[in-house]
């Protein structure tokens, strides 16, 4: 049984009709039932009834990270609180973290919302899935567990850490699925080894990856040190957790958005205009079916590229590529614009490094310096310093040439950078830490 198809393979025009209808049932509960949208739509001088078409969805003003936690902890919350039933936060580095609030029909939305995102990573009712991603506040634990009961599924809710006992629990157990971030899968795959398991003979067919950024090459050393096939799920706590958009088995190539529930506008980052498909812009979203904590035009800060070409799946619902990384985790290093998982992807065209790998960076006068440090193959550590060096000079070399910015990369022993749990650190910004 695959979910809710119908929805999934909507003639466009059907399903525009149904985000219509939907979006202006939540601009008139939000505009209605929650300050803080009342007062910005007033400010535009714009009115629920101005919402005539998809595209005035543009008059609305947009939300942005700091309007939420602005209105810590309810503040934005469109029903009262005795029909909130669950709450989740996103881990907020600084400061508060922002919270967000469900419905039980909200939950019911999530879950299902989730079952589909299983049945298109190829999951059905019987399977098994390995869920290590973490459970409590953060959304990614108890999204795919609900997802996957809703499925029919049987969830093992292991959450993160414990490594060498989630090894010997997907043996015994024989899961199909495995859910979790990419960097703690890679350190399952480094675990696993290290237990003279071969993941590649186990149960596992398929891995749920998401809840950071993540590269071909890493799904390509992912897919053949587990054996399994790998797909990329996105989301975000301030508009639903996981749930939002994920790739299908059959193409891999690109996330379908569920644009029944939500509608997705990429825009300039600095102008906040609309970004035509096919060109990179930031992700904004706006739910169209949450009761609790409906959002207008969020501005996720995701960098993505919209494509709305059929797929070879069925679905008709667009594409995002996948999510390179946060606007505000871009780094500027003497002028270039530079993502961690550009940095990845350099990294693991080259043999004889690792895939762990963690970004430095540090100012000396009024320059800023980027480290890359990353570990070498066991081979390439047994070879010496000497040999250390050399690749590391030339992946120093390959990241001038194909990013345009000046590192210092040092190649590290094994196991000298941290592992993994849930969302990996990449970088670590000595610059901020010391003001
Ligand atoms: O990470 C929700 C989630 C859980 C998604 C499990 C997928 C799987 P937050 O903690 O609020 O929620 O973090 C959301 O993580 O704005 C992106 O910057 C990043 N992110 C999430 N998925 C991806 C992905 C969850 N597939 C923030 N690729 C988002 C790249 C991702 N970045």
């Amino acid at each position: 049984m695959i979910l809710d198809v119908e929805q999934e393979t909507l003639p466009r025009e059907d399903l525009q009709e149904l985000q219509l209808r939907r979006l202006r049932a939540t601009v008139e509960r939000c505009y209605h039932a929650v300050k803080y949208y009342r007062d910005a739509m007033d400010g535009l001088g714009v009115k629920p009834r101005h919402i005539q078409s998809l595209a005035d969805v543009r008059l609305l003003p947009f939300t942005k990270k700091e309007n939420l936690r602005e209105n810590y902890p309810f503040g934005m919350f469109a029903v009262p609180t005795d029909q909130v039933v669950r709450i989740h936060a996103s881990s907020g580095t600084t400061g508060k973290p922002t919270v967000v609030g469900y419905t039980r029909r909200d939950i019911r939305t999530w879950a299902r919302l989730m079952a589909r995102s299983l049945a298109a990573a190829g999951m059905r009712a019987g399977d098994r899935l390995h869920n290590a991603y973490g459970y409590g506040l953060f959304t990614g634990g108890l999204g795919l567990h609900y997802g996957a009961e809703e499925l029919g599924v049987m969830v093992t809710p292991i959450s993160g850490g414990q490594t060498q006992r989630q090894i010997m629990l997907i043996q015994d157990f024989e899961p199909t699925g495995l859910s979790c971030t990419p960097s703690y899968a890679l350190n399952l795959a480094e675990t696993a080894d290290h237990m003279n398991v071969d993941l590649r003979k186990q149960s596992l067919k398929v891995g749920i990856f998401g809840a950071e950024p993540w590269t071909e090459e890493m799904r390509y050393e992912l897919e053949s040190r587990l054996g399994i096939q790998a797909v990329d799920i996105y989301g975000l706590s301030e508009v639903i957790g996981p749930g939002v958009a994920i790739e299908c088995l059959e193409a891999k190539n690109g996330l379908h958005v569920f644009e029944d529930h939500f509608l997705i506008e990429a825009v300039d980052v600095n102008t906040g205009q609309p970004i035509p498909y096919g060109e990179a812009g930031e992700i904004v979203i706006t739910s169209l079916t949450k009761e609790a904590f409906p959002v207008i035009r969020y501005r996720t800060r995701d960098v993505s590229v919209l494509d709305p070409a059929p797929c070879r799946c069925g679905r008709t619902h667009v594409r995002m590529k996948r999510v390179t990384g946060r606007t505000d985790d871009m780094l500027i290093i003497r002028g270039v614009n530079v993502f961690p998982s550009q940095v990845e992807a350099i990294l693991m065209q080259t043999e004889t490094l690792s895939p762990f790998y963690q970004l430095e960076i540090t100012r000396e006068g009024n320059l800023d310096l980027l480290t890359v440090n990353v570990e070498g193959s066991p081979p390439l550590v047994g070879q010496g310093q000497e040999a250390m060096d050399r690749v590391a000079h030339k992946a120093q070399k390959d990241i001038k040439d194909f990013i345009g910015v000046t590192a210092k990369v040092i190649v590290r022993r094994t196991s000298e950078l941290p592992r993994s749990e849930g969302k990996a650190v990449r970088v670590i910004d000595h610059r901020k830490q010391a003001k």
